[in-house]
């Protein structure tokens, strides 16, 4: 799995994978961070997809994922996904930004995606610990891509060197197999 599997470093929005991940709020209604810098990529089109999703199903549980199309984006789709927000530890973050992980996978192998790009969900104004952060999000990803065909390649797009260090690390560490 580990050749599926890429770090670079810059602004997801100019990403050409099939799909790039959103780490949104339950809302789905914006924000800062990478969700503001997505939606103002990608034009009202994305805001008005979202407002729809939140007409059908209302808001989006954390750790649940949303499907949207990508507006002006070179992204042919955007997937919503929401982050914990790191309170102690107790709290379930764990689980529940690997839930974000699994579930934003499921959504592009659902429908049929090849690629995807994910941001590091939660580690900015949500204030999750990067390194933790990022071991289960290699984890996770690496976990679900030897039970699935789809998607044949993920990138972690890292805005800051701290990210793109730790991601590198652990992906270095993982066996040819995993
Ligand atoms: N491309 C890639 N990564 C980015 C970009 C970008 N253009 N901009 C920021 N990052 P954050 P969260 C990184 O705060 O912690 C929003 O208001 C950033 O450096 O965007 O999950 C939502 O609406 C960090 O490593 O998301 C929610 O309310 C990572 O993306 C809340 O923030 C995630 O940082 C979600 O907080």
């Amino acid at each position: 799995m580990k050749s599926r599997i890429e770090v670079v470093q810059g602004d997801i929005t100019r990403m050409t994978t099939d799909v790039i991940v959103n780490a949104a709020n339950s809302s789905l209604m914006g924000g800062g961070g990478v969700d503001g810098a997505i939606h103002r990529a990608a034009g009202p089109a994305l805001m008005e997809a979202c407002m729809q999703v939140r007409q059908q199903q209302g808001t989006c549980p954390t750790g649940h994922a949303v499907i949207t199309v990508a507006g002006n984006l070179p992204a042919k789709a955007v997937v919503h996904t929401v982050g914990p927000v790191w309170r102690d530890g107790d709290a379930h973050e764990a689980q529940l930004l690997s839930d974000a992980y699994r579930n934003s996978l499921q959504l592009v192998c659902d429908n049929g995606y090849k690629s995807v790009a994910f941001p590091a969900i939660s580690t900015g104004i949500y204030g999750y610990p990067k390194p933790a952060a990022a071991e289960i999000a290699v984890n996770t990803v690496s976990d679900y891509l030897t039970r699935h065909a789809l998607p044949e390649q993920v990138y972690f797009v890292c805005y800051d060197e701290e990210n793109t260090r730790l991601y590198q690390r652990l992906l270095a560490q993982l066996s040819p197999e995993q």
